[in-house]
């Protein structure tokens, strides 16, 4: 049963049940079926799927042309503290009517920052407390949290690469509140998104310091949060610009080799977001798999950008084709690594009734559960699996095992290639892979 509490903000919104893809009820799952079991896990388990508290709660649609459109009855009271109950509580009616079992965070998404740090972190300690009582009323759980370092006008220049000290102070202080926070409502994970964390012109940068600094930052950050006794994973989530023109975190790779580079693979892993994926010019399968090569698929943030333009659009994912490609990633890598699938989308500016969150987030959910059938269908009904093998069936035996093995020198490779012939045309046959995926959608 939903855990409603004293008002109820998402009025005659039943508990979203699933109802299978012929129910023409716009506020039921067509695919998401939390309990069944795909590839020897629940749809649950597969996905952990979490509500982004900045979008879903804080996001009226504004946009550099004109101010919000969405008028929230949870945002409403002059008291940030009763304000931010307020909201928990219709995140909390959210979750469990979505029947979702976890939501992300950044510090001042639960509560209005104040004028000074001082201030700020007596109200999240507050609000903390409050969040605390719901969780454990209901089965909701806390997937990750974060520091916005990136909003206030203070970061303008960066947070953890600021050339001001005491900026990357307050960035400090700031990631300390937040980490506190996770760990008092027992979060699974904490993460990094680079915000500001990137450079404008080159002219004015000391690019070795400022990434050094980030890197400094992250190992102090790791080691306070294992003090406290975190037990979780920290994620960093790749992005290669917006808002600055050139982020750190590029994308997955750049970002794996930061984590190297700086000490930090045995408590780092990727949060790769799907429209961030594209910015970079990368399919979001390609920077999944680039992680999980890495032994570093910890989450993903969901979403989609748009085809015909170049910025983060964060619309709910619809597409199947792609979200399948990516669900065959997952399945071969054996699943996310302490993460889950958050949704960092937003509606429309123009969507604005309340039933639209639901819709838009069942969408996604159903997206997800409908690639996962599909992923599930290829790999145990078809023959990828087996014309991927034949692909690379050279190394499995002779000489290509012996090279796989590390006992080939490059001698021996001249000498093979001399005395074998010329190598035969062998297709691709990407067309052939394709059909597979489509026959199973
Ligand atoms: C920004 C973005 C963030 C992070 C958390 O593009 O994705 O919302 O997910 O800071
Ligand atoms: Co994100």
């Amino acid at each position: 049963m939903a855990v409603i509490g004293d008002k109820e903000y998402f009025k005659g919104i039943p508990e979203i049940r699933f109802e299978g893809k012929d129910s023409d009820n716009p506020l039921a799952y067509k695919f998401y079926n939390a309990e069944q079991k795909v590839a020897g896990k629940t749809m649950r388990e597969h996905f952990k799927f979490a509500m982004a508290y900045w979008h879903t709660l804080c996001g009226t649609g504004g946009d550099p042309f004109g101010p919000g459109t969405k008028v929230f009855p949870w945002a409403i009271h002059s008291d940030p503290i009763q304000a931010a109950k307020d909201k928990a509580d219709a995140a909390f009616e959210f979750l469990t009517k979505m029947g979702f079992d976890y939501y992300c965070f950044h510090d001042f998404d639960l509560v209005d920052e104040a004028k000074n740090l001082v201030e700020s972190e007596k109200r999240v300690h507050q609000i903390v407390d409050y969040l605390k009582q719901k969780q454990e009323a209901s089965d909701v759980k806390l997937l990750w949290g974060t520091a916005n370092c990136f909003s206030n006008p203070k970061y303008m220049n960066g947070a953890a690469s600021n050339p001001d000290f005491k900026v990357l102070a307050h960035a400090g202080a700031q990631v300390k509140i937040a980490l506190d926070a996770t760990i008092a409502l027992g979060g699974e994970n904490y993460v990094f998104w680079g915000g500001r964390e990137g450079y404008m012109s080159l002219l004015n940068t000391d690019m070795k310091l400022e990434q050094d600094n980030i890197g400094r930052f992250l190992n102090m950050a790791r080691d306070y949060a294992r003090k406290q006794g975190f037990k979780g994973s920290f994620f960093i989530e790749p992005k290669p610009m917006e808002p600055t023109k050139h982020q750190y975190d590029f994308d997955a790779a750049t970002s794996i080799n930061s984590i190297r580079q700086y000490g930090l693979e045995n408590d780092f892993k990727l949060n790769i977001e799907v429209n961030h994926a594209t910015l970079a010019q990368h399919t979001f399968q390609h920077e999944l798999q680039v992680a999980a090569n890495a032994g570093m698929l910890g989450s993903i943030d969901a979403n989609r950008g748009d085809y015909q333009n170049g910025w983060d659009t964060d619309q709910f994912p619809n597409n199947v084709l792609e979200t399948a490609e990516a669900m065959l990633v997952l399945l071969k890598s054996g699943g996310l690594q302490g993460g889950g699938i958050n949704f960092d989308a937003k509606t429309r500016r123009n969507s604005t009734d309340l039933e639209d969150i639901f819709i838009a987030h069942i969408g996604g959910a159903d997206t997800f559960a409908r690639a996962l059938l599909v992923a599930d269908a290829v790999l145990s009904n078809s023959k990828y699996e087996e014309l991927l093998a034949k692909r690379y069936a050279s190394y499995e035996t002779g000489e290509g095992a012996a090279f796989i093995k590390g006992n080939l020198k490059l001698e021996d490779l001249s000498n093979y290639a001399k005395t074998n012939g010329e190598p035969e045309q062998l297709s691709g046959k990407q067309e052939l892979y394709e059909n597979i995926i489509n026959q199973h959608l």
